[in-house]
């Protein structure tokens, strides 16, 4: 079986990363007090004692008011900077990593204070810690399709610095075809696009052919039980599109890894990978989805080297790029 270390030196694409989600409680903590912000709570064991959860919901209860604390552009480069070092150093090479405007731009943040401090700790983790990254503005899909919209434009002026579009926040009522104005608008834009299509959500299985077959996505996020339906995997395959697993992720969500779905999809080839979702509130950054994947469903030193092959496959990175870690 893989060891921690064999996984640790593997080179890895982490594609399914949300920034807001790595808050650790120290860092909560110092911007809470860089920000004159009062808390509840006064020490990272009050602020982790917190991060408790047994659903999408009662995880988004907890998640978006603790970016009360992210006000400022340093703030933004502060939180992508902590998880770019922590990613290099358990042999992530490359990270595509969503944003939530929206959970700043309606308290007031400016778009532009956002997206430029996660871009200039995008520059500095290249130049100081070797790891390529790139930002993928995500709109919530429990806001409107309007205000979805205003998010698509106010990025305009960055497009340079964004290299995709996606959707993220709560499922349930809330399918891709809600969206699919500002899709096309953000192809137009020249923007990739991904979705979450997530697990245990009702009516998710419609979701995923939405996106195929509606919105033509670059990349779905979860969308693991796609194993329903096999012509919708041979449509996955076919066209070679990465599905972004986050089994540590699932486990707190629905209560089940979905090892036995990732490994079924690996096994059929589809390009499956392993991500970390929300780090600092499910407990365990990407090497560590890795090994409980492993773990679960006794994967072999081949298996996790055909994952991590598969998140470079996935990527958005260039071809030159790509061919470098193929
Ligand atoms: C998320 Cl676990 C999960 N599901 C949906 N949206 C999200 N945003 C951050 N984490
Ligand atoms: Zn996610």
């Amino acid at each position: 079986p893989p060891t921690p270390e064999f996984i640790a030196g593997l080179p890895k694409a982490e594609l399914h990363l949300h920034l807001e989600g790595t808050l650790e409680p120290e860092l909560k903590l110092q911007l809470a007090a860089r920000n004159g912000i009062e808390l509840d709570q006064k020490s990272v064991e009050e602020v982790r004692a917190t991060y408790e959860f047994d659903s999408l919901a009662s995880f988004l209860a907890v998640y978006y008011p603790a970016m009360n604390v992210l006000q400022t552009e340093r703030d933004f480069y502060d939180l992508a900077h902590a998880y770019l070092q922590r990613a290099a150093a358990e042999g992530v090479r490359h990270a595509e990593m969503f944003f939530d405007p929206q959970a700043h731009t309606s308290r007031g943040v400016p778009f532009e204070a956002v997206v430029t401090g996660y871009h200039r700790a995008t520059v500095d983790a290249r130049d100081s810690l070797g790891i390529s990254s790139a930002l993928i503005l995500c709109f919530l899909r429990d806001h409107s399709a309007e205000s979805a919209a205003e998010t698509l434009e106010a990025s305009v002026p960055f497009r340079d610095l964004i290299v995709g579009v996606g959707l993220d926040s709560d499922e349930r009522d809330n399918p891709p075809s809600k969206f699919a104005e500002s899709f096309a608008r953000a192809r137009e834009l020249g923007y990739r696009l991904t979705m979450h299509c997530d697990i245990d959500q009702v009516g998710s299985i419609e979701n995923i052919r939405q996106v195929l077959e509606d919105i033509g996505v670059d990349r779905i996020d979860h969308g693991t039980n796609v194993v329903e339906d096999p012509r919708l995997v041979d449509a996955v395959r076919e066209r070679g599109l990465g599905l972004t697993c986050c089994p540590v992720s699932n486990s707190f969500v629905t209560d089940d890894m979905k090892a036995t779905e990732i490994v079924d999809l690996l096994r059929q080839g589809v390009k499956v990978t392993v991500n970390s979702d929300d780090p600092a509130y499910f407990g365990a950054y990407v090497a560590g989805n890795y090994e409980a994947l492993a773990a679960k469903a006794g994967l072999s030193r081949d298996d996790v080297v055909q994952l991590a092959r598969n998140s470079f496959e996935a990527s958005w990175l260039d071809d030159a790029d790509k061919a470098r870690y193929l």
